[in-house]
């Protein structure tokens, strides 16, 4: 089985909608909503290389080298621990996927087009 939980932006962007606009300001209830992380692909490189997240997090990867300084390339998020995919297929330039890690764990990954292209994501 896999270890991670594909979760649709689309459903994110839904959940987002109903949960905030019941959150008054200067309240502190964001906890409430689900923690979100970011990984970019930009310059042939994963940015920020390594993110520490807790367990339950949704980790976007977007592909930003359609975006200044980026090469115009196409990437892949491969596990380095079992060759599986994390993101599946390949992200072009513009795309982005969303994972959410449940596992505690070192999640090391590299890009198999770009071997020198390689970050990890700690759950705690
Ligand atoms: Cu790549």
């Amino acid at each position: 089985m896999s270890r991670f939980n594909v979760v649709s932006t689309a459903v994110l962007v839904a959940a987002a909608a109903f949960v905030f606009p019941l959150l008054g300001t200067g309240q502190h209830q964001a906890a409430r909503a689900q923690a979100v992380a970011e990984v970019d692909m930009l310059g042939t490189q994963f940015i920020p290389q390594d993110i520490t997240i807790t367990a339950g997090t949704v980790v976007t990867f977007v592909n930003e080298e359609d975006q200044p300084g980026g090469t115009g390339a196409v990437h892949n998020v491969i596990n380095l621990a079992d060759g599986t995919s994390i993101v599946p297929g390949l992200l072009s330039p513009g795309d982005s996927f969303s994972v959410e890690f449940d596992d505690p764990g070192v999640v090391s990954y590299y890009c198999s087009i770009h071997p020198t292209m390689v970050g990890s994501i700690t759950v705690q």
